[in-house]
């Protein structure tokens, strides 16, 4: 289940989070398929409930659900059928937040307090009750009888079974060792699979059994033969908080797929913001410090959408600015894992739901708008990190490092530079002065133009250029805390 089914030279995933089908769509034409993107991660697509809280609409409405429906906030069940197909037909592949872990809060319930759900059905979450029609889900699908309480903080550290039975944050909490339960989880996913989806990010799998995962991912069907070939497993990445400590650990879930490996992010934020030296990072892959397991073991990203949402967020994020495409340009020219890119909207607060048209429109989620440069336009709300110049372009990068090692690693004191072995190469000055040397960068001999500050633009550099002799090597000179970045992607009267 490790495989990411992305094209070969896609090697970037990207977190649309809270867009619309609709906008996603538009986005896979319009801008991934160019910029080496190969797969999307969306918002959980199942009927989820309705609230207003504050005059507004938080975000984590999608992970409470209701039914499994295809009606949510982003859209409705054909929207997200066009928006598969027309993704799939520019070869970007769609990834599925899929809350397996549990139904809404308890005590929530269809009509009370102005609660409601997105395709109208009905449900009753006060403890004990529990009743779920359109799934359907009753009493018995849920884990009271083994766990009746909330996790307690203490629970992380000593019990497994108390992080897997009782429930996260009062969220109704799904028995998934029950037979009906495990049919109707499979039955959505399968669902999903019919529809041309490429796999799922599980939502919480901290908190459930890899015992009880292994069988519902085996009741999967192949992917669609007519999109990925023949005999194709679908892709799972399993949320699975785990930064040391804790009696549930990343390593419990090894055979099921890959895991978020929060340790990546907060290796790179701490010599992004720096706490740490980026020389160190020289050894960030498998075995490095707490949780990085094997390449083909992991996701790894920068930040996501519940730590960016931190009072003290310990990773860097949009907020950070450069030091945040510092990190962000590393993930993304280092050869680990499956990289994800966060895209966010701009918050205050933390419960801020998606730029929206208020409580008059059921707080419907507002599209984002573009500049002439391909930035989102700050005023539709959305920060599309992914479309930043750096970011994109570093996502180009990735494409064509796709399969080639890092080689030729050079460091000294926060410094760090590496080839991706005669696709590209990378440098980045964490001190304050200029780092100037003849670098072997494995590259064909030509002009490159710096890709980090800059681009290829008409057969020109918008920004720095980089001559490659015909040994592979150039003289560069990186300024204090910047980065260069070239690569075949880059390349002045490349192929
Ligand atoms: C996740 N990963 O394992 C998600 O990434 C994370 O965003 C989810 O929490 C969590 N697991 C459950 O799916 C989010 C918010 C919570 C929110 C929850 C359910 O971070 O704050 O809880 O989604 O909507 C909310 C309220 C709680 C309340 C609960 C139940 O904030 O105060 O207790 O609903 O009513
Ligand atoms: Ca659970």
């Amino acid at each position: 289940y490790d495989r990411t089914n992305t094209l070969s030279s896609r090697q970037t995933m990207v977190h649309l989070f809270e867009w619309k089908w609709t906008d996603i769509a538009n986005e896979c034409e319009n801008f991934l398929q160019n910029y080496g993107y190969g797969a999307v991660q969306i918002s959980p697509p199942m009927e989820h409930i309705t609230i207003n809280q504050n005059n507004d609409m938080p975000w984590w409405v999608r992970y409470q659900p209701v039914s499994y429906k295809l009606d949510s906030r982003s859209g409705t069940e054909a929207e997200l059928q066009d928006m598969i197909n027309r993704c799939n037909k520019v070869g970007v592949r769609v990834v599925v937040d899929a809350v397996m872990n549990h139904m809404v809060g308890v005590g929530e319930r269809q009509g009370a307090d102005g609660v409601g759900s997105t395709a109208n059905s009905a449900f009753d979450g006060t403890d004990g009750v529990e009743t779920f029609p359109s799934v359907p889900y009753a009493a018995p699908s849920f884990n009271d009888q083994r766990c009746h309480r909330d996790i307690q903080d203490s629970d992380y550290q000593n019990s497994a079974e108390n992080v897997r039975n009782c429930r996260l944050v009062g969220l109704l909490d799904l028995d998934q060792g029950n037979q009906a339960v495990r049919t109707s989880l499979a039955g959505y996913l399968n669902k999903l699979i019919d529809m041309g989806v490429a796999g799922f990010r599980f939502d919480a799998s901290k908190h459930m059994w890899p015992g009880d995962l292994m069988p519902i991912l085996n009741m999967t069907k192949n992917l669609r033969s007519d999109i990925f070939g023949a005999n194709v497993r679908p892709f799972a990445v399993h949320e699975v908080i785990d930064r040391g400590g804790e009696a549930v650990t990343c390593g419990d879930y090894l055979n099921i797929g890959r895991y978020t490996n929060f340790n990546f992010g907060a290796a790179v934020s701490n010599a992004a913001k720096g706490y740490a030296n980026w020389q160190s990072l020289s050894h960030l892959g498998p075995g490095y410090s707490y949780g990085n397991y094997e390449d083909h073991d992991v996701l790894n990203f920068i930040d996501n959408h519940d730590n960016q949402r931190d009072d003290n967020p310990y990773v860097v994020t949009y907020k950070n600015g450069d030091q945040y495409r510092m990190a962000v340009a590393f993930m993304l020219a280092w050869s680990y894992g499956y990289p994800r890119v966060m895209s966010s909207f701009y918050f205050n607060d933390h419960n801020q739901g998606p730029p929206n048209n208020g409580a008059g429109s059921g707080f419907a989620t507002r599209s984002p708008t573009f500049n002439p440069d391909l930035t989102c336009n700050s005023d539709s709300g959305w920060v599309c990190e992914h479309r930043w110049p750096t970011i994109r372009q570093m996502s180009l990068f990735r494409s064509v490092s796709s399969g080639r090692a890092a080689a030729e690693v050079v460091t000294q004191s926060n410094r760090i530079a590496f080839a991706r072995e005669s696709a590209a190469f990378f440098a980045l000055n964490g001190q304050s002065g200029d780092w100037t040397q003849t670098f072997q960068t494995t590259l064909p001999p030509g002009e490159y133009c710096d890709q980090y500050n800059g681009a290829l633009d008409n057969n020109q550099c918008t920004s720095l250029k980089v001559s490659v002799g015909f040994d592979g090597k150039a003289v560069i000179t990186i300024k204090g805390n910047q980065v260069v970045a070239v690569s075949q992607a880059s390349r002045v009267d490349g192929p």
